[in-house]
């Protein structure tokens, strides 16, 4: 009997610090659509297109409308962070385990202005931002880019 609760116990206490990692890690949902769901104007959009994230916390990208996909802006991610590319009409999940800025578009989307941003909180958060800000863009993403931006400096302000 004491051998078994010496057993739980033991099992007990080790699992403690992987459950403590687990238990705060959350996943956030961003839509991959053909039309915002508040504004019909506004084609070929990821929904939201800024999102702020702890350590850990899983980004699922949702495949809402067919034809999209999430990939990384050479550029726009931090030192320690890893790039993505995901299938065309699929759900796909990133983990994000480093603080910094990430950039993303859609592939086939991209000049048409469908991108996105990442911002993962903790300490040097911001030690991308301008490099990433510096990134070239082509066609609407310049300009869908700038709004974004500004978006991020109101969050992190
Ligand atoms: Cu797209």
């Amino acid at each position: 009997m004491r051998q078994k609760l010496v057993m739980f116990l033991g099992l007990f206490l080790t699992s403690l610090p992987l459950a403590s990692i687990g238990a705060f890690a959350e996943t956030h949902e961003v839509q991959m659509l053909n039309k915002h769901p508040d504004d019909k104007k506004k084609r070929n959009v990821f929904v939201p297109a800024v999102i702020k994230i702890k350590p850990g916390d899983t980004v699922k990208f949702v495949s809402g409308s067919k034809g999209h996909n999430t990939e990384s802006i050479k550029g726009m991610i931090p030192k320690g962070g890893k790039p993505w590319k995901s299938k065309i009409s699929r759900d796909f999940e990133v983990t994000f385990d480093q603080p910094g800025i990430y950039g993303y578009r859609c592939t086939p989307h991209y000049t048409l202005g469908m991108v996105g941003i990442v911002i993962v909180e903790g300490d040097g958060w911001d030690a991308n931002l301008g490099a990433a800000k510096g990134v070239k863009q082509r066609g609407r993403s310049k300009k869908i880019f700038e709004t974004l931006w500004a978006e991020v400096d109101q969050i992190m302000k």
